[in-house]
């Protein structure tokens, strides 16, 4: 009976070109021959998207009839990508597809690129969440991802004279084929105001929240699909929509306007992702957005564990919530209030219920990074939330000093609530306080946390921290974005790696073939001369595939450090035409990502790359050795073309700042060797892929400290280094902006007087790494193996294993099998 009677979801190419026809006329209103790529587009959407909700529909009646425990991701960012080709590889029927759309004259490739992607995120930490949600349907985990569905994603990027340019992403403009609006599903949120204590008929002293205003959260669904099984989970996202006609007060004085301000402003919520790495300080619109999505999404499990009929101090054996860094940490305080004030529950019962329901991510150790919340602006917003943290800290803090046997002195150092001028919440200290386990995203970067970040906590509670490694899934970043690569693979080791990564080590017997090798430079080059004509159409720039392309796309921050990578452009540049006679492999630059819009030094650095291109790209003497492009608009659609055409993965974080990166491992995985430092998780993947296959340079993180403690004077480093010396005057002289000397002064002086992520430190050690790289490269067979043996090698980089990991050692969860 959960299985419909249905003729629409045949899986026969028959079935879907007519699936596809109906959907034209049906859905797009389109005959074919006046349909344009985007009426096709949304038709083959819609086609794909009925072979997939009734898997949503049975799944979701599995995991209910099981009683099984669900994971809730609650993250405020989700960066999926493209749907389509994915959902297409997941139901199995991508030949199936080919067929239909050639039997109907039309372009696959062109078909996809009319998709807009989702944009809901920034960066690491919105695409991992979308990895996990992949990893977690095909692991058939239950699982609900929730969060923010922003009417405006992460900002478009455009280059205009050599600047970052922000557009608004319209992403929803043309409609969006993949979610299912629930109007039924909505939830209130209320806001503001203030608390009173009162006596319940059983003489018990409670408090009563009375809210100034309130919005109304709707839930739209997107199904995401597992690879080669049933399980197909869910995306919830939750949009704000004005509660109409709250203020009947203004109706009353005639305040027409004024009403309708409001539902303005309640729809503003969700207008707009926030485009930081870091937090602006106080921001409260992004306060009221975080604590939007987590209380209706709090709420959406509260109902759904109320239909089983189950005690609510049950609550934690059927969810568990992982937070996604302390951006939904205000989760913690609100289950209490949910329990507490709501279903009146005593506190120690709640307060059990909550500390075995979340589950912390940290994903940064930079410090300006951490979340901190002024009190005053906190109790305008959240007056009720803030009094349960009192209560919380005040409790908390009695264990901590019976349990330290200390004094209140040493306590400051753990309390929730940071004292000062202006007083702030500490959301780490919330979310550890609140959580039974936490975890950083690489080893180093966990063990950062247990001994800089959170000693104390560490000493209270030695259990708590631990690491779960990131990972990537391999359906998206090889077998949807590398098709060269999985067709290989799967003449040669079969097609077990896409969800058994570790079978990838069958490749090490091939490595020294000849044969093989062959093979493989000839996927690498198709993939190059794809990322070449992608280059051209979104810069006009022509590249050469015949050499080294060298790449490094991510966000743009100081941390990350392209201007490093710049300073061994220059140094390049510098040494051939000092010397035109030097006999050094031609080389591609290729860098990509955004910065913050209000982050001065790294919008700094992309004109800075885009003006050392244009000298450099225009210089006869470099024609066929150097090129520099800057690839715009860097997300998850370029990602597809540029991860598989890089030959050198450039990953060159200050040792201690990277928590882990995971573009470091979707390089790996399509065959580029790293240069990079022992930071994040490059330091697991040298481990893995073996330190002789892996370009290692620059100081460790013991390095770093020591250093700073010591006392760091960049100038000494430029003192020493004549090349480093030439390449910052070459770059403050106007040399590469049109003879301004001003215009790149902010970024040398920044190095020279500071250098915070120690760049001049590095330098040497890099560009005599990059040396080594380009000799590595005349060997080509051996170049070759090298980049055979990183793939075979990198199983352990697979979301899967990471998942598997929550999944044992925080989650407790078994699999449900859906049929
Ligand atoms: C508070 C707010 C504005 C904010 C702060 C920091 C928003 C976003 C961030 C970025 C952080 C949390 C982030 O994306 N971290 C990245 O997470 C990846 C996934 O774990 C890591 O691979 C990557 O190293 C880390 O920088």
């Amino acid at each position: 009976s959960s299985k419909i009677q249905s003729t629409r979801v045949g899986m026969d190419a028959a079935a879907i070109k007519q699936s596809i026809l109906e959907h034209l006329v049906h859905t797009q209103s389109r005959f074919p021959d006046v349909a344009s790529e985007s009426d096709w587009y949304n038709a083959l959407a819609h086609a794909v998207r009925d072979r997939m909700l009734e898997r949503m529909m049975v799944t979701a009646k599995t995991y209910k009839a099981n009683k099984s425990r669900t994971v809730c991701y609650l993250s405020a960012e989700f960066l999926p990508g493209p749907h389509l080709a994915n959902n297409i590889l997941a139901l199995g029927i991508w030949q199936e597809v080919q067929e239909a759309v050639a039997q109907l004259g039309l372009d696959f490739e062109s078909l996809l690129e009319e998709e807009v992607e989702p944009g809901l995120g920034n960066g690491g930490l919105g695409r991992l969440a979308a990895c996990y949600m992949d990893s977690m349907a095909t692991l058939k985990i239950p699982a609900i991802g929730y969060g923010i569905r922003y009417e405006f994603g992460i900002f478009r990027q455009e280059i205009e004279d050599g600047w970052q340019v922000e557009k608004t992403d319209k992403w929803l403009s043309y409609g969006n084929p993949w979610e299912i609006p629930r109007p039924r599903l909505r939830f209130n949120v209320h806001f503001g105001g203030h608390t009173e204590q009162f006596k319940d008929i059983d003489g018990i002293l409670r408090v009563k929240w009375i809210p100034e205003w309130r919005v109304i959260g709707v839930a739209h669904d997107t199904p995401v699909m597992g690879y080669g099984v049933k399980n197909t989970n869910l995306l919830r996202l939750w949009s704000s929509e004005a509660a109409e006609s709250f203020n009947f007060q203004a109706f009353n004085t005639g305040d027409y306007y004024g009403a309708v301000n409001e539902k303005v402003t309640s729809e503003n919520l969700t207008k707009v992702l926030y485009p930081n790495d870091e937090p602006e300080a106080g921001k409260r619109l992004r306060l009221e957005q975080q604590y939007f999505f987590v209380s209706c999404s709090l709420q959406d499990m509260v109902r759904i564990y109320l239909q089983s009929g189950d005690p609510l101090d049950q609550f934690h054996h059927k969810y568990t919530a992982q937070l996604n860094d302390t951006h939904p940490a205000i989760a913690i305080p609100e289950l209490m209030r949910l329990l507490v004030d709501r279903n009146q529950m005593d506190w120690d019962t709640a307060w059990h219920v909550t500390r075995n329901t979340f589950a912390y991510t940290n994903h940064t150790l930079l410090p300006e990074a951490l979340e901190k919340w002024p009190l005053d602006l906190f109790k305008k917003v959240l007056p009720r939330h803030l009094e349960i943290i009192y209560e919380i800290n005040s409790r908390f803090l009695d264990e901590a000093r019976m349990k330290i046997h200390g004094l209140n002195g040493h306590l400051e150092k753990l309390s929730i609530i940071e004292e000062g001028a202006r007083p702030q919440v500490r959301m780490a200290h919330l979310a550890v306080v609140g959580s039974y386990k936490v975890n950083g995203v690489a080893e180093l970067h966990s063990e950062l946390l247990r001994q800089n970040v959170l000693p104390d906590f560490h000493a209270l509670w030695p259990d708590k921290i631990t690491n779960v490694t990131n990972g990537v899934t391999p359906r998206r970043f090889m077998l949807l974005s590398n098709q060269p690569l999985a067709h290989l693979l799967r003449e040669r080791i079969g097609c077990g790696w896409v969800t058994d990564l570790d079978s990838l080590h069958k490749l090490e017997a091939l490595a020294d073939d000849p044969d093989f090798q062959q093979q493989w430079q000839k996927v690498k080059r198709r993939n190059k001369e794809r990322l070449a004509r992608h280059a051209l159409a979104a810069t006009g720039q022509k590249i050469d595939p015949d050499s080294l392309f060298d790449v490094q796309v991510k966000r743009v921050h100081e941390y990350k450090r392209q201007h490093l990578n710049l300073l061994h452009i220059i140094t390049l540049y510098n040494r051939l035409k000092d010397n035109p006679g030097l006999d050094i492999p031609p080389r591609t630059f290729v860098f990509g990502g955004k910065a913050a819009p209000g982050y001065f030094m790294a919008k700094l650095i992309i004109k800075a790359i885009n003006s050392v291109a244009e000298v450099i790209n225009r210089d006869p003497d470099m024609d066929g050795r150097l090129r520099v492009v800057f690839f715009p608009n860097f997300n998850v659609k370029t990602a597809h073309c540029i991860y598989p055409g890089a030959d050198v993965s450039e990953q060159i974080s200050l040792a201690g700042k990277e928590a882990s990166g995971t573009g470091n491992m979707k390089f790996a995985l399509n065959g580029a060797l790293t240069v990079g430092t022992l930071d994040g998780a490059n330091i697991e993947i040298r481990e893995e892929v073996g330190k002789e296959n892996f370009f290692l340079f620059g100081m460790t993180e013991a390095e770093v400290s020591a250093l700073q403690q010591q006392g760091y004077h960049p100038q000494d480093y430029c003192q020493n280094d004549p090349e480093l010396k030439s390449a910052l005057d070459f770059l403050a002289s106007g040399y590469f902006s049109h003879g301004d000397a001003t215009l790149f002064r902010p970024l040398v002086d920044n190095l020279l007087n500071g250098d915070p992520y120690k760049v001049l430190v590095d330098y040497r050690s890099y560009v005599d790494c990059q040396a080594r790289i380009s000799e590595a490269y005349r060997d080509r067979q051996e170049w070759t193996r090298m980049s055979i043996l990183n793939v075979a090698r990198m199983g352990k980089f697979s979301s899967d294993r990471s998942i598997q990991e929550y999944t044992n050692n925080i989650w407790k969860i078994a699999s449900v099998d859906v049929f």
